[in-house]
């Protein structure tokens, strides 16, 4: 019987700081998911699908994403539908674009067209999930 109060009063104390914490960590999420990077990396022309990390890289719609060129080579970010595209990115360049519209964005270098990747907007269940956060705040 002392162990089953033990036990209901660490779990009321656990379902308390999951209350404090979570408004918090969701929130901090949120922040954090506004912006996300892309790296370009070295050797990136041979690496094919590898050559931009993260790949695919999913985010929540309003993202911003931001990448660098961290090769030596000189790179673009094309978006094979016209949605984005960079100027010629050198070593240490950054490219940034905002993604506000759901949907899956194939890109690719237009000087190594093997260099290819995949942004990925989240589903519109999540979609909807991070609008009524971004209405409350
Ligand atoms: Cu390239």
């Amino acid at each position: 019987m002392n162990n089953l109060i033990a036990m209901f009063g660490s779990l009321g104390t656990f379902s308390l700081v999951l209350a404090v914490l979570c408004p918090m960590s969701f929130v901090q999420g949120q922040v954090q998911a506004q912006q996300s990077n892309i790296k370009i990396v070295s050797d990136a022309s041979t690496l094919g699908n590898k050559a931009f990390q993260p790949n695919p890289l999913e985010i929540p719609v309003g993202t911003t994403v931001i990448w660098t060129n961290d090769d030596f080579g000189i790179h673009t970010v094309t978006d094979n539908n016209g949605a984005f595209e960079s100027d010629t990115l050198r070593p240490d360049d950054t490219f940034e674009f905002t993604f506000n519209e759901l949907g899956t964005y194939d890109y690719h270098c237009m000087l190594h067209p093997t260099m290819v990747a995949q942004v990925v907007q989240h589903t519109i269940m999540m979609t909807m999930v991070s609008l009524m956060v971004t209405e409350k705040t």
